[in-house]
This record gives C-alpha cells, structure tokens and sequence, in this order.
C-alpha cells in the first residue's frame, strides 16, 4: 500500500469551502449533536412546510424505521429548478455532449422549467398519478433528466433502468415495481453503435404487460408501435402545457426506486424517500466537490446507476450547478474523447471510475497530453477502489499533478457519499477514501460484531443514520431488516471490508460477501448463476471473481454440465451469450470452467473458498480441504483452470 502523501495545494486552502481544521470542527459538531447539526442543514433545501422533527430512527431488530425530517414538506423537482429561476433561469443547467463530437446542446434553467413541466404534464394526461411507480429505460439524453424531475414534480415514483439491462431484466424490475409505465426512446447511441431500447422494451412487455410506452424520439430509427399502449412523446408534449404545479411531498414520500445486486437472489428495489436525500446529496455535492457557483461540473456515469441520480441530477441541479451529461464512451471517436469534451467544455471537475482510468492507462499519455486540460480543478473518483497506479496516473497525467483527487466511497444504499476527502482540507494518500464526511460514523469490526479500535481492518459497518440512507427495500421490509441489520445489531453493516491506518484513514478492500464489482458495476454472483442454471444443458455453476486489470474484477464461472452433455467452444460462448441475454453485457462471464464436480462440504455447500482461489491462480493456499465430500475434484479444478498466470 503507498503511504505518499499529497498535501493540500495552497491555493486550494484559501479558495475552498473547507479547511482542516473547519472540516475537524464540524466534523465534531456532527457526531456531537446530529439533530442540531442536521436541523441546520435541512435549511438548504426549501420547504413548503418547514419540519419540527429532523430525526427519528430506530435500527432495533424487527423495528428497523428511518425518517428524516418527517412533518416538512417540499418538492424534488421545485427545489431542482423552479427555486433557481429568480436568479439562474438563463444560466445553463445541462450540458448535453452527444455520442458524436458535431452534436451538443446547452439547456437553461428556464428551459429545464418548462422542458420538466412539459414532461410531466404528459404524465399526467396518461394517467400517472402520485405514488404511481414509472420506469425509465432512456439513452443519456436530456430527456432522462426531464422525464426523472417530471416524476418528482406530481409525485410518482421513478424506477431507472440502466440502458445496458436485457429485457428479461427490465421485465423482473417491472413486475417488481408493479410499474404500468414505461419511459424509453427509439434508440439509444453509443459508440456510433445503436442500441435497441424499444425493441427491449417491446420484449420486456410481453413478460411484464404494461398500459403505456412513451418513446422519445432519439435516432429516428424505425420501431414498431403498439396501438393503444404506445405514445411519442412529441406528439404528447405538443398537446400540454409548459407550467405544472409542483406537488406538496412529504419529506418521507418515496422519491425512487433503484434495483441493486445483492449477495442473494433477485435484485433489490433499493428506496430513497424526499427531503432527507436531497439535503443529503445537495450537501456532499457542494463540500465533496467543492463547487462554486459558474463552475462546470462532469460526472461521467449514466443515470442508470446511483452515481447517476445522486450526482449528474439531483445533487448538482439541487445547488444550481451546470452538469454536463455525456451520451456517449471514452474511446469514440478517438481514445482522447474524455479530455477532448473538457477543453471543448471547460468542465472544472471531472468525476469517474477507476476502470475508466485504468482502460485509458493502458493506451499511454499522449492521448491525454495531446488536450490541454487546463479548466480541470479537481478530480473524483467512484464505484471500486482505486489501486494507487491508477491514482497516482489520473493525477500525474490527467490532473498534471495540480488537481486534487476526491475518492468517494459510497452505495446505492447509502444515497450520497460517505467517505471522501475534501478538497481544501484533507491530505490524499493515493488508494485510501481517507475520512468520513459529515455525520457519518464508520465503523470496524470483527466477525463477533466486536468494535476494533485504532490502525484495524475489519468489516465496515455505519453506527447511526444519516438523512440519505436508503428507507427499505421496496415491497421487502424484511429483507431490508435481513441484509443490512441483522449481521450487526444496531449498525448499518456495508458488506464492504476496510482498514484504518494509524492517521485514521479508511482504505476500502473490497466486498465481503457475495457481490463482486466488475467495471464498477456491481453484480451478484447468484444472480449470474441463476442465468447459466437456466440453460437446459447446465446442472450447476458458482461464480466467482478473479483480479482483472481493467475491470478491476472478473467473472469467474465454473459450470457443470448435465450428464451426457459434452463441453466445448461453441458451448462456451452460447452459455457467455445466454448470459448476456438473461442479465445484460455487464454480466458475461470473462472466464468459463467446465467442471465435472464442484468443491461441497459434506452438508452440499459450495465452498467458495477454494473456487477463488483457483480462480485467482493461488491455488498453492487453498487452506483446509479436509471437510470437502470428494477432495479430489479438486486436483481437476487445478488442472484445469482458466486463469493461469
Ligand atoms: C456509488 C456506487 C457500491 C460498492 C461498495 C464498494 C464499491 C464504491 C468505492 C468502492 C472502494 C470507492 N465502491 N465506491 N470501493 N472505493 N471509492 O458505486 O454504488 O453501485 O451500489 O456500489 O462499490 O464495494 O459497496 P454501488
């Protein structure tokens, strides 16, 4: 691990919002005194009716219950837009950068007022009422945007579904979501390839019925129409009205709905509720990137992921930000794209994941050195830890040694970030996430729940709430209880590992359970084996993930055939194909073993244990076989492996 630290360049300390020691004091106060702390913080949203009560939280077992701010009221989509319109309505709010270079389009805050209004009244006049659940399967267009604060506007409950999902996928997140709406586009664009969203969509309906399919019209390709249940959405917005009332929300009306995998079964519906995630994100936008007003801020992930939501819309619409939305990937036209749209931009603040960072690694500097670069300010990175090459390559190359790296550790569930540095305030130690943002109270410990103290590593839990933890699992109240308050009582237990260094920085290590975390995206191992089980000719398979140097990690399948089956190429890749079918591209597995058993204990679990380490290509260390039924499949597991190194 580098333990090189980089100190806090001196023009950053006097221009920031924050400073050591300011950061120590409120920290502190934080910790201190949550409710005042927080009441104080709510104030930077607008309310329509202010609250009395900020906090009201149990983690009991069996009684797990999390309100924020729960007699206000306020609206998502009025705080995002109509509340900047007095002083920003002709600032521009999005920044929209096509798939092609030739295409980009700027959108005021005044035009975002009535583009949302526009969108929402649509809603309306088909039918979508407050608490109604809609998804969302779009491209990273604008509309995505529009169509996500119209939900908010009247109240519905929106469901994003990432664009690189199959439809067997959106089709589970449907039913799920008992959702009779759907929000797509004719086409999405990526890499100069087209991506067939309809035609998912369609395919999708026929597992998952629904009333309506509004199609924004994107690339103009040709897709079939449904009489009675499919719209354009320019036919409807020409028919509506561009101002709509924001609806009254309470600050624990749910505001969305986002599927996450977990370490079992089917994906999570992961629900965030109103008032306390949009101080939350509103908040770790301003401080984590230190934002200031004018300033153009880039978060490079698609608004299918919670990264998405939290910091290309709601956070930085919520503070009167520009963001710039970018529909397309790195390496189109040129492997210069990245750093080509921010001199063309001018963007400030440039946020990524380290597979991105690592993939462009690999094609060398010139690329970068060829751009200029010089509006960047500050860097950030998100999704998976960052291993200190990457680190110290971002800020050398990219960052020309100049531009501060925030490193935010953070989930799906958690709403916002909750370990970062702050920029003007914390000395960077490439690979660690260094300190907890504001009421945030990490925790480590031991598998008996026992809280290490000092230079440890351990199982990271959260004691205490913060406003923008998620509520429950949608229609799973249970398994909410289940998954993240039951392993350690009365803590928010993260399923990530961590370490602290004797300065009382945090360096994520990785997940503990199940979940494995390719490109960034996490991915449950049961749910890809729950995909390769479905093809008639396997019998059983465990997933694993293995070390990738781009991807971070890999998916790893060992796969057991049904008698008489035999294994080959072609099977090889129909099994990787039917993956892809059932999940989605970010779910096909990089490496199949064709094995004839599988390592059980003599009770029939699988033990892991061992299938990674085979997977990892270590498998001089595969520790205590002696409980396996059968010790010699092992020996075959060796022989045959698929990562030899
Ligand atoms: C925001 C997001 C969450 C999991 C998380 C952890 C990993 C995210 C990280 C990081 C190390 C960081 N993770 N940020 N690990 N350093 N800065 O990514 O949400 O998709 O729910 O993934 O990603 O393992 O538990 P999500």
């Amino acid at each position: 691990m580098s333990e090189k630290i980089y100190e806090v360049p001196a023009a950053w300390a006097k221009k920031a919002h924050l400073t050591d020691a300011k950061y120590k004091k409120m920290y502190a106060a934080s910790i201190k005194d949550p409710d005042k702390f927080w009441a104080e913080q709510g104030k930077r949203i607008d309310w329509f009716k202010p609250y009395s009560k900020v906090r009201n939280v149990s983690y009991k077992p069996g009684k797990v219950s999390i309100k924020w701010y729960e007699d206000g009221t306020t609206n998502v989509s009025y705080n995002c837009v109509d509340r900047h319109l007095a002083t920003r309505a002709k600032q521009t709010a999005i920044i929209w950068e096509g798939d092609d270079p030739s295409e980009s389009k700027k959108i005021s805050y005044g035009q975002l007022y009535t583009e949302v209004c526009k969108f929402a009244n649509v809603l309306k006049a088909n039918g979508v009422k407050k608490g109604d659940r809609v998804t969302i399967y779009m491209p990273m267009i604008p509309e995505a945007t529009y169509a996500m604060l119209a939900c908010a506007r009247i109240g519905a409950v929106h469901s994003v579904v990432f664009g690189g999902f199959s439809p067997d996928s959106i089709a589970n997140r449907i039913e799920d979501a008992t959702s009779e709406m759907v929000i797509t586009a004719d086409e999405g664009l990526r890499g100069g390839r087209k991506v067939p969203l309809k035609a998912n969509v369609d395919a999708a309906a026929e597992k998952a019925p629904v009333k309506t399919v509004i199609v924004v019209k994107r690339t103009g390709g040709d897709v079939a129409m449904k009489d009675g249940r499919d719209v354009w959405y320019h036919e409807e917005a020409a028919k509506v009205s561009g101002h709509c009332p924001p609806a009254e929300m309470k600050a624990e009306d749910p505001l969305f709905i986002l599927y996450t995998s977990g370490s079992t079964g089917k994906p999570k519906g992961v629900l965030h509720t109103t008032g306390g995630y949009l101080v939350y994100v509103a908040m770790t936008h301003q401080y984590v990137f230190d934002y200031h007003d004018g300033e153009i801020y880039w978060c490079t992930a698609d608004v299918g992921w919670v990264t998405g939501h939290s910091y290309i819309v709601y956070g930085p619409l919520a503070n009167g930000a520009t963001t710039l939305m970018f529909e397309g990937i790195p390496t189109y036209p040129t492997i210069s794209r990245f750093w080509d749209v921010v001199d063309k931009h001018k963007v400030n603040t440039f946020y990524t994941a380290p597979t991105a960072i690592r993939s462009l690694m690999g094609a060398g500097e010139e690329p970068v050195k060829r751009t200029k670069r010089k509006s960047l300010r500050l860097l950030g990175s998100v999704g998976e830890p960052i291993n200190p090459e990457a680190w110290e390559w971002y800020h050398r190359v990219v960052g020309d040694d100049r531009c501060p790296i925030v490193d935010t550790w953070w989930q799906t569930e958690t709403g916002g970030i909750m370990i970062t540095p702050l920029p003007g305030a914390t000395r960077l130690k490439p690979g660690s996430a260094t300190r907890p943002f504001f009421g945030v109270k990490p925790e480590l410990v031991d598998a008996e729940g026992k809280v290490l103290e000092g230079a440890a590593e351990g199982n990271l839990v959260i004691a205490e709430s913060w406003p923008g933890q998620m509520r429950t699992v949608y229609g799973d109240h249970k398994r909410f209880e289940e998954t993240y308050f039951s392993a350690y009582p009365n803590k928010y237990f993260t399923g990530d590992g961590c370490r602290r260094d004797a300065d009382g920085y945090y360096w994520i290590t990785g997940r503990v359970d199940d979940v494995i975390n390719v490109s960034g995206h996490r991915m449950g191992t049961a749910e890809v084996e729950s995909a390769l089980v479905s093809h008639p000719m396997v019998s059983e398979a465990a997933v694993v993930g293995y070390p990738h140097d781009i991807k971070g990690q890999g998916i790893y399948a060992y796969v057991t055939l049904m008698t008489g089956e035999k294994s080959s190429e072609a099977l090889r890749k129909e099994l990787v194909a039917h993956v892809r079918k059932e999940i989605g591209p970010i779910a096909s597995p990089d490496l199949i073993q064709f094995a004839p058993g599988l390592p059980k204990t003599r009770s029939g679990k699988i033990m892991r244990r061992i299938l990674r380490k085979i997977a990892e290509d270590e498998f001089s260390a595969l520790g205590d076989t002696s409980t396996l039924a059968d010790p010699a499949v092992v020996d075959d597991l060796i022989a045959n492996r698929q990562n030899k190194r």
